[in-house]
């Protein structure tokens, strides 16, 4: 089978999700082609059954802003005529999923049938498709695609709830490779961070306002009040500045290292105690799910997605977003705790598990022969 993925190739959930998911169908023996502007982030090697097609939009010294989706759209007939797909799979609503019925279309008067299969991530639901300008092409391109994945319940619901929808939507969770993350002996990196046997403490995002990254900064005041502890800020974004600023503030930036973006995150995480994600939102959360893979406990807040992953009180904690006292708290008690700590990052390995990769894309390609059945 041949298949088209289309995704944002930068730093965020899907473009994770999208690339993993194409390497692994290409390790199954299915072609592959990725269509995106640039090369995946995870994309790193060459490998077999993978073709990787660049998106390039022409300038014009008319246009205000690139006229990307014209060139995704044209790119994606030439792909699917020349390379004869049979599935177009795409990741993030907007705006592949208008971009894909625009494709499906032209390749229509070229008497080529292509199902297109959009799987939703979340802001793009959840903060940017409900911005009142996008809604009438978000919810036509959803309900004219063929098949419709969303990552979790929860996102599943705000869907229904906010567009206008009569399409059936499939849940299929994001999923974790197990073999990659699980915790490796890195004890002299750890050795290398901390000298009086601190506690880590990590967040990883995009810095983004939905990940509340000042709340991870005053989460990890309180834990370092209690304990000695090193906080560990991976990724890069917007709200960077602001918690170094806060960290100063707080008297605490001395022991917080802001690492940027970092790859591969699997060590880090085999070498922390606590993965803190404090979001305002999050559809699923695959950062956490991550951490957990790697047996780290998390401690998160119980909005969107989260509570589907981590389970409250067994595999780490789930506060009201914002309540970062209540999170400092948990942390605190978790962290004191040995006994009760081996039991949680056992069972946060455990939960992992529920979504490894073995569980989940066969869910992905149950649905692809669906789609050629029909
Ligand atoms: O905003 C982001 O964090 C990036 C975004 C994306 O689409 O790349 O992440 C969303 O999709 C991920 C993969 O499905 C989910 O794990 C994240 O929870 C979700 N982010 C939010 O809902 C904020």
């Amino acid at each position: 089978m041949k298949i088209g993925i289309v995704c944002y190739p930068t730093y965020g959930g899907s473009g994770v999700i999208a690339t993993e998911l194409g390497k692994n169908l290409a390790q199954k023996g299915y072609q592959v082609h990725f269509i995106t502007y640039n090369r995946p982030i995870r994309l790193d090697l060459f490998m077999e059954n993978i073709y990787y097609h660049e998106v390039t939009t022409p300038s014009y010294p008319l246009f205000e802003s690139l006229p990307y989706e014209s060139a995704l759209a044209s790119k994606l007939v030439d792909v699917v005529k020349y390379h004869k797909l049979d599935i177009l799979h795409v990741h993030y609503a907007i705006p592949h999923a208008s971009v894909a019925y625009l494709a499906r279309q032209i390749l229509r008067s070229f008497g080529i049938e292509i199902p297109v299969i959009v799987t939703l991530h979340g802001t793009d639901i959840t903060l940017v498709g409900k911005d009142k300008s996008f809604e009438p092409v978000v919810s036509f391109a959803i309900n004219e695609s063929n098949g419709v994945t969303a990552v979790s319940e929860f996102l599943k619901e705000d869907t229904f709830g906010n567009f206008h929808i009569t399409n059936h939507i499939t849940v299929i969770p994001n999923f974790v490779d197990t073999q990659r993350f699980r915790r490796h002996s890195k004890d002299h990196f750890r050795k290398m961070l901390t000298t009086k046997g601190e506690k880590i403490i990590i967040h990883t995002s995009n810095f983004r306002k939905v990940k509340r990254v000042e709340d991870v900064v005053r989460v990890f005041k309180i834990i370092h009040e209690n304990m000695p502890a090193k906080l560990l800020m991976v990724g890069d974004g917007p709200q960077r500045k602001p918690a170094e600023d806060l960290s100063r503030e707080l008297g605490i930036f001395e022991d917080i290292y802001f690492l940027g973006s970092q790859d591969p995150v699997e060590e880090l995480y085999s070498i922390g105690d606590l993965f803190l994600l404090p979001s305002e939102t999050e559809t699923f959360g695959l950062a956490a799910l991550e951490a957990m893979a790697c047996g780290v406990p998390v401690i998160t807040t119980n909005a969107g997605g989260l509570p589907e992953v981590v389970q409250d009180n067994l595999s780490g904690y789930c506060c009201r977003v914002g309540d970062y006292e209540c999170m400092g708290e948990r942390a605190v008690s978790l962290l004191e705790d040995e006994e009760k700590w081996a039991v949680f990052s056992q069972n946060a390995r455990k939960r992992a598990e529920d979504f490894s990769m073995d569980n989940v894309i066969p869910i992905y390609e149950e649905l692809y022969r669906k789609m050629l059945e029909t």
